[in-house]
């Protein structure tokens, strides 16, 4: 969508050069008013300055828990995802594992409903003295290791997806966790936010929740591959975003690593997820996913710069040796 408008916007400016030339002759007439149409079209190809970067609004009930007061239902699920994995985690919790469990739990229920019922001392004074029964044992056998394989597939193809590793050329973002706030750093850009919780106040002054708003959030382009490595400076935090399907070990002295595409913009809450010390629960995570444009303008505005091309170009260079390193790292017998 975002190159189909990039196109849509490229043919309009050569819409407006050809008038323009054509146009020519009458320019000297018309100077004045060709200024005014030419200064939108520098500015349209000028870099996004700072001032072009404003902090998002979060959108009610988008990455971000449900009360049960307003809907007991989703308040006791998932939230909604916003990233390919996390749709194939909740479509397969949804549509696979709740079904299975059910169906399971209701037939183990109804076969000691029934065999309470009658096969008690009462009703069924003389008991039986069979021990075995070749079909229905094959059955109990068969039955669980086909519900196995069939929950197997898609557990295992989930658990790959989630180790895949980001391309070359994907934006690193390091979180690392302090006793008790996080602090993100763009080594690609120059950039190092820390980020603190807001206050009750200040949190309500900003339209957004206590406990999820943080005064600098993390923000990122939207639907390009993110390198997100977490580590920890004190002791282990966990860096975890439910609606991203993302939850990663801030270890100290490790470095974690996961991909993470966001599909959409908007700002998606999070909070430390592993028992840290006495403000554990004070030191939430807010992602602001944001068009390229406005991810430039962000990082103008956080005084950093955008890597060059030739600094990508390097990146996808570096990268293939390091590949090769790990390929006969693997070919390697084990010892
Ligand atoms: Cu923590």
């Amino acid at each position: 969508m975002g190159q189909a408008f990039a196109r849509m916007k490229f043919g309009f400016l050569a819409l407006m050069a050809a008038v323009l030339t054509v146009a020519a002759p009458q320019m000297a007439l018309a100077q004045d008013a060709a200024e005014a149409v030419a200064a939108p079209t520098e500015a349209a190809e000028a870099a996004p300055e700072a001032s072009d970067y404003t902090p998002m609004a979060p959108t009610e009930g988008k990455g971000m828990p449900t009360s049960f007061e307003d809907d007991p239902l989703k308040s006791m699920t998932f939230q909604d995802q916003y990233t390919a994995d996390g749709a194939y985690a909740l479509a397969m919790h949804d549509w696979l594992l709740m079904p299975v469990i059910t169906v399971i739990s209701l037939f183990v229920l109804g076969l000691l409903i029934y065999v309470g019922l009658k096969f008690n001392r009462k009703s069924n004074p003389v008991p039986s003295k069979t021990t075995h029964n070749t079909l229905i044992e094959v059955i109990w056998t068969i039955v669980p290791v086909i519900i196995l394989v069939v929950i197997a597939v898609p557990s295992i193809t989930l658990l790959a997806r989630q180790y895949e590793t980001p391309p070359a050329d994907a934006i690193t973002i390091k979180a690392v966790g302090y006793q008790w706030y996080w602090g993100y750093e763009y080594p690609d850009h120059d950039v190092e936010v820390i980020s603190n919780m807001l206050d009750e106040d200040e949190a309500a002054a900003s339209g957004e929740y206590h406990q999820l708003a943080v005064d600098n959030r993390m923000v990122v382009p939207v639907g390009v591959p993110l390198r997100l490595q977490t580590t920890a400076a004190d002791v282990i935090h966990a860096f975890a975003v439910p609606s991203l399907w993302f939850k990663q070990d801030a270890v100290p002295g490790r470095l974690n690593e996961r991909m993470l595409v966001i599909e959409e913009p908007g700002v998606y809450y999070g909070q430390c997820s592993e028992l840290c010390g006495a403000l554990h629960g004070f030191m939430p995570i807010a992602v602001e996913a944001v068009p390229m444009e406005q991810f430039e303008a962000w990082v103008a505005s956080q005084g950093g710069t955008m890597p060059t091309a030739e600094e990508v170009a390097e990146a996808d260079v570096d990268a293939e040796p390091a590949d090769e390193a790990v390929a006969e790292a693997d070919a390697e017998p084990a010892a």
